[in-house]
């Protein structure tokens, strides 16, 4: 596949949609062609099952089936969107993928053995190129989840937002504990930082990952401390 997959991963309004939405912007202007997605959903079949899941319709079920079908509409998106995209030679940006379910199902107690499985079985060898993990302290981040739903009309916080903040301070630290295990595709932005500085960081980790991809020259990506 020619294309290139990045995901984005972090806690609750750490503010991944942003960056994704401002990365898009920069790779179009750079002249590449790309797709937005997210997790879970991003294919039809996806967005039925994330409508289960973050209702909290299934949570009656168990974390173990809940993986489940966090599994099952991955590997839908995977076949339906994500896949198609990258042998286009598209860039895929993907709000959440299977790190999510590592961290907030294996929070929730279902053992790593189980998830790897299903993990195994619902990517079918897709693997992102990049991984940008937007790390917040959770009371910010929830806190930017609580301004935002004062002014929309999401109905308030939804099955995994309305946990205690315990809850997502355990997941912060697995976030960052992957991210140490699988450095080799992590960038961690600190997104507690205001929009346009997480912005600059985030593309200047791009550039850094896929340097052939821009017209810029090396001696200056080495020297530059920003890119734009
Ligand atoms: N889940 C998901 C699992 O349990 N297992 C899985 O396998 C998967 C895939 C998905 C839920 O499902 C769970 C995890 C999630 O709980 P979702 O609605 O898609 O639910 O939730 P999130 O992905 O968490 O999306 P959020 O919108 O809550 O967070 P974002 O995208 O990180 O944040 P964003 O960009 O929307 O920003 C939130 C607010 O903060 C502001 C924005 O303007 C916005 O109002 N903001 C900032 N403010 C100040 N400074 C900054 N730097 C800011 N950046 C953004």
């Amino acid at each position: 596949m020619s294309g290139h997959f990045i995901t984005f991963e972090g806690g609750e309004g750490a503010g991944k949609s942003t960056q994704i939405a401002r990365l898009k912007a920069f790779l179009e202007s750079s002249g590449k062609s790309v797709v937005v997605t997210r997790e879970p959903g991003g294919s039809p079949g996806a967005e039925k099952i994330r409508s289960l899941l973050l209702s909290g319709g299934a949570k009656e079920h168990g974390p173990r089936a809940e993986a489940m079908l966090f599994a099952a509409a991955r590997a839908d998106h995977v076949d339906a969107t994500i896949k198609p995209a990258l042998e286009r030679g598209d860039w895929v940006l993907c709000d959440r993928y299977s790190d999510s379910t590592r961290v907030y199902q294996g929070e929730a107690g279902v053992e790593q053995d189980y998830l790897k499985l299903l993990e195994l079985a619902a990517v079918a060898g897709l693997r992102p190129d990049m991984t940008l993990l937007i790390d917040v302290p959770p009371k910010i981040g929830l806190s930017r989840v609580a301004k935002r739903s004062e002014t929309d009309d999401s109905g308030g916080p939804d099955r995994f937002e309305d946990e205690a903040v315990a809850v997502h301070e355990r997941r912060r630290k697995m976030f960052l504990q992957l991210a140490l295990d699988e450095a080799y595709r992590f960038t961690i932005v600190d997104g507690s930082r205001d929009e346009d500085f997480v912005e600059r960081e985030v593309r200047q980790a791009v550039l850094n990952t896929f340097p052939e991809e821009f017209d810029i020259d090396a001696a200056d990506m080495a020297t530059a401390d920003r890119p734009f």
